[in-house]
């Protein structure tokens, strides 16, 4: 049983566009015009990514690239709010790493989730907010709001999503030394079996049974050698599968192979890489297994690999994969491990949430205003919050310009260009659309006097830029 999985993905994200507030004022019978009343605009819907343990591979995600959630619905009159777009959930298997891909190189930025529970979920493109109806633009001075909010644009970005296997135990060791023999003898797995170096080239997954009834999910992963985790050999992208497997089962060839290997280099050298790749698993439990004990002659290299891994104080088996001697003990004492392992593991609590985490992160670079001069008196601004800003501005609307500027300096805008050097009349460029800026402090102060007018505030809309 070759087990071909597919292990990485990339796909593109996009939660549902918010939709358009409503500008509407009630109608009622003698009176000429009522107060506003127009619904805000349904909020889109997310795309979220969850673990689901009915899966073990990302096939779904190989010819399918684009997932985009459903939109949400425009506001209406008579306060009626437009509906929310449907979330739309992408389920993976069970140990699946999602990750934010750099939209420049389309490399990994950094880690979004580890869905390693069933049912663990996260938002990956969350949807645009609805805008909001003419109603919250209602002030003392303000009774008559003739504009709302367009709806929030969804935003869309490319993520890798990479299954790592989820097994309870991985035998690992340099090529040939029987690996794959033995997953052949303690599981239902099939892989092939020969006597040249890296037979196996994708790891095999079998369910190991112990004489207790105990069972755990053993892998045999391609055969490691010196500088594999430099990238030598064939292993090097599997070490990061055995980085999520609780046991290692480290495999060592007594007979020294066609090269007469020695058994504690062998040792020494697998555990070099293991911990060059990360040291985390130079801690991880192991037990070291001499396998092909039937061949003559191999007792003295067995009692100085027992000797050596004792010694670093690791359990220590003999077995045969070829005769099946030792292979019972070594299941039993996996299976105990495993469990002893897994019970350690419920009892260090649910996985932290990363959702929050991300939504908190992002919320923070959305806020981030980005100030660059293009020209002597030109400035290029950036930033996801002011940008969105601009997008949700309905632009045939002198008030709902008016109120953009109000928004300007809330999120600090002004500020920041301030600090840049801007002057009054200078060229500031958001998107393609140019404003005026105006913001310094000499200009005026009648915005401490009428905070919530800003009709004359210093803003005025240009052509493109
Ligand atoms: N005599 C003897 N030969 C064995 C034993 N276990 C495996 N072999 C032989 O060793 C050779 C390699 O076995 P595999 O199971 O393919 O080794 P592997 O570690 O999976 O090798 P790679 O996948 O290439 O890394 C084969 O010819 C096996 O028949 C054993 O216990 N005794
Ligand atoms: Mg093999």
């Amino acid at each position: 049983m070759e087990n071909t999985f597919t292990d990485l993905s990339h796909i593109n994200v996009r939660g549902g566009d918010g939709g358009a507030g409503c500008m509407s004022f009630r109608r009622e019978a003698f009176v000429p015009k009522g107060g506003p009343d127009g619904g805000d605009g349904g909020r889109g819907g997310s795309v979220i990514v969850e673990a689901d343990p009915q899966l073990s591979s990302l096939i779904d995600y190989r010819y399918k690239h684009h997932f985009r959630a459903e939109r949400g619905t425009h506001g209406q009159g008579a306060r009626r709010h437009g509906r929310d777009g449907e979330d739309l959930v992408l389920r993976v298997p069970v140990g699946t790493v999602v990750r934010e891909l750099d939209p420049a190189t389309q490399t990994p930025a950094y880690d979004l989730a580890d869905l390693t529970l069933p049912g663990e979920r996260v938002v990956v493109a969350p949807g645009g907010a609805g805008g909001r109806g003419n109603i919250h633009f209602v002030t003392s001075v303000r009774r008559a709001p003739a504009f709302a909010e367009k709806g929030e644009p969804a935003q869309e970005h490319w993520i890798e999503l990479e299954m790592k296997l989820m097994a309870d135990a991985a035998l690992v060791g340099m090529p040939s030394v029987g690996k794959s023999s033995i997953i052949a003898r303690v599981s239902a797995a099939r892989p092939k079996i020969a006597d040249y170096p890296f037979t196996t080239l994708v790891p095999n997954l079998g369910v190991a049974r112990a004489t207790s009834g105990q069972s755990f999910v053993v892998a045999d992963v391609p055969g490691l050698i010196e500088g594999a985790s430099e990238g030598r050999g064939l292993g090097h992208q599997f070490l990061r599968h055995i980085e999520r497997t609780a046991l290692i089962l480290h495999v060592v060839d007594v007979t020294g192979g066609y090269e007469g290997r020695d058994v504690e280099d062998d040792y020494r050298t697998i555990n070099e890489e293991l911990s060059a790749y990360a040291v985390e698993l130079s801690t991880r439990p192991q037990i070291v297994v001499a396998n092909k004990c039937d061949m003559p002659g191999t007792e003295d290299a067995v009692a100085r690999l027992r000797a050596v891994a004792e010694a670093d104080g690791r359990p220590f088996f003999a077995v045969s994969a070829a005769t099946g001697a030792g292979l019972d003990e070594l299941v039993s004492s996996c299976a105990a491990e495993v469990a002893r392992l897994r019970a350690e593991a419920a009892e260090s609590g649910p996985a932290v949430d990363l959702s929050e985490r991300w939504e908190r992160e992002r919320q923070r670079r959305d806020r981030q205003i980005k100030v660059r001069r293009e020209e002597r008196h030109a400035w290029r601004v950036s930033g996801t919050q002011v940008e969105r800003m601009v997008v949700q501005t309905d632009w045939e609307n002198d008030e709902a310009v008016a109120y953009l500027q109000h928004r300007f300096d809330r999120c600090g805008l002004d500020e920041a260009l301030a600090k840049a050097g801007a002057v009054n009349g200078d060229e500031v460029r958001i998107l393609e659309m140019s404003f005026t800026y105006e913001g310094a402090e000499d200009a005026n102060d009648f915005d401490e006097l009428d905070a919530e007018e800003p009709l004359d505030a210093g803003l005025s809309e240009g052509e493109g830029a």
